[in-house]
């Protein structure tokens, strides 16, 4: 308990809901009327959220072709071994063979596995080398993760930058999702090749977008990259995957993807809204009455913090 409440929120709420609140609204209304698709984890889900970019259907393929294989073999094995146990037992068997090498066998044993490993890096590097191939891309966004809330900052088009925090349980309201949603959205065009850089500013996060096949970390110091198409308008939402500290759970990602026009809409709007860009990295400067909202604030976060279990109810 004494860890959590040391724990540093000032910086967290410093530039959110500074007016951001209208003119989100306005950009809502605008895409209300597109088709509304979420993509999300569901009570009990047992397999993969549904893929919407192509890296996440050959993904997907790709693990049903390994869970045939995977099955196959186990099978294979698993009887093997109930043959030997019955086979061979001490009361069928009582006079064990005493043979040590047979040649046949032992180039079966080894050729058949070789085959199947490279049958399975047929599959699985050009996948790889797929999901490495930012080259191309038709926009870039930067993605940085910080303790505990992401910015995003859109290089290409005027460079502006803005955080996003998870909307606290008392203030979601229609679809918006708990744990998931933020105050704003990583707004996407559809159809296209993004380029997502990720970065940290203090220690080690993860991008995940689980429907966009994309779990990149967020390393100090150091730019990975990831891509996607999303292929349908609506809310993708994904979390932190990399255990970052106390406000882990609480910095979701929440990607809004729409259409070319409504894009572009909302790069005129966004990038008056979050005027100039800045440093990102940089340390950031806090101001006194910043500071006071956050100390107010912090309270709130921490106590959410240390129990979260609260919050499950
Ligand atoms: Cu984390």
């Amino acid at each position: 308990m004494t860890m959590i409440s040391t724990v540093n929120w000032s910086d967290m709420k410093r530039t959110a809901r500074l007016g951001g609140f209208a003119a989100a609204a306005v950009f809502a209304d605008m895409v209300a009327s597109l088709p509304a698709s979420a993509q999300q984890p569901e009570p009990w889900q047992m397999n993969f959220q549904e893929a919407h970019s192509s890296l996440m259907e050959q993904m997907v393929t790709f693990h049903n072709f390994l869970l045939y294989l995977i099955f196959a073999i186990s099978l294979f094995v698993l009887g093997l071994m109930l043959y030997a146990v019955f086979r061979f037992s001490e009361k069928r068997n009582p006079t064990p063979s005493r043979t040590t090498h047979n040649t046949m066998i032992e180039v079966l044993w080894s050729v058949i596995p070789i085959f199947l490993l490279v049958v399975i890096g047929l599959f699985s590097l050009p996948l790889l080398f797929n999901s490495d191939d930012t080259v191309d891309a038709d926009l870039t966004v930067k993605v940085i993760g910080r303790q505990w809330y992401w910015s995003y900052e859109y290089p290409d088009h005027g460079d502006f930058t803005f955080d996003a925090f998870l909307i606290p349980d008392e203030e979601i309201k229609g679809d918006q999702v708990r744990l998931l949603s933020t105050d704003e959205n990583l707004v996407l065009p559809i159809g296209k090749k993004v380029r997502v850089l990720v970065t940290s500013s203090d220690v080690l996060h993860a991008f995940a977008m689980p429907a966009l096949g994309a779990k990149v970390d967020a390393v100090p110091g150091r730019t990975n990259e990831i891509w996607f198409d999303i292929d349908e308008v609506g809310m993708y939402y994904g979390q932190c995957s990399e255990i970052c500290g106390a406000g882990h759970a609480f910095m979701p990602i929440a990607i809004q993807a729409v259409t070319q026009a409504d894009f572009d809409a909302w790069v005129i709007e966004a990038r008056e809204r979050f005027a100039e860009a800045e440093d990102n990295l940089a340390p950031r400067p806090v101001r006194n009455e910043l500071d006071d909202a956050a100390q107010n604030n912090a309270s709130h976060r921490t106590s959410m913090t240390a129990h979260p279990s609260a919050n499950l109810r």
